[in-house]
């Protein structure tokens, strides 16, 4: 079922540039309504769950080092067709490979680095959202 729901996370190297401010701008003007937000650090053990699905892969120690060096905000926005919308205005993993006026082409530094995260199905928005939220922090 379309939830119309997706999570987000500036990630640290967004946090650290000063780079909250233009990204949530990006992401009013697109038509996304802040449902939950926060300004929050994960542990070692919350990075490796949150990203349990990439445990085999060789960038994983990396990954959990970057997600948890410093803080991020954690989100939960909400629009129709959220998911895929919101994956279409960060763009491409790599900043490399994304377009234009994308965030992540405007303010990620590499793969590993890339300023944001979104959603890549209804079932995990819930899941990343609840992971982060509780049910009185979304409004
Ligand atoms: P996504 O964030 O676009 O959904 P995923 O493939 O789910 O991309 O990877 C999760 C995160 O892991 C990426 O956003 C990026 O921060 C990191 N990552 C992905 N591939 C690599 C890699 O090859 N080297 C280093 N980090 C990577
Ligand atoms: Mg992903």
């Amino acid at each position: 079922m379309a939830t119309n729901r997706t999570f987000t996370m500036l990630k640290p190297d967004a946090v650290e540039k000063g780079h909250i401010g233009a990204i949530l701008e990006k992401i009013s003007a697109s038509g996304f309504r802040i449902v939950a937000m926060k300004l929050t650090r994960m542990t070692k053990a919350d990075a490796q769950t949150f990203y349990g699905i990439h445990k085999e892969r060789p960038f994983f120690g990396e990954l959990v080092e970057y997600m948890t060096r410093g803080p991020i905000v954690a989100a939960i926005l909400e629009k129709d067709n959220a998911v895929e919308d919101f994956r279409t205005l960060i763009g491409a993993t790599n900043p490399a490979d994304a377009a234009e006026g994308t965030i992540r082409k405007m303010f990620a530094a590499s793969l590993g680095e890339n300023a944001v995260h979104g959603s890549d199905s209804d079932e995990n928005a819930a899941i990343e959202g609840a992971f982060h939220f509780s049910g009185r922090e979304m409004f």
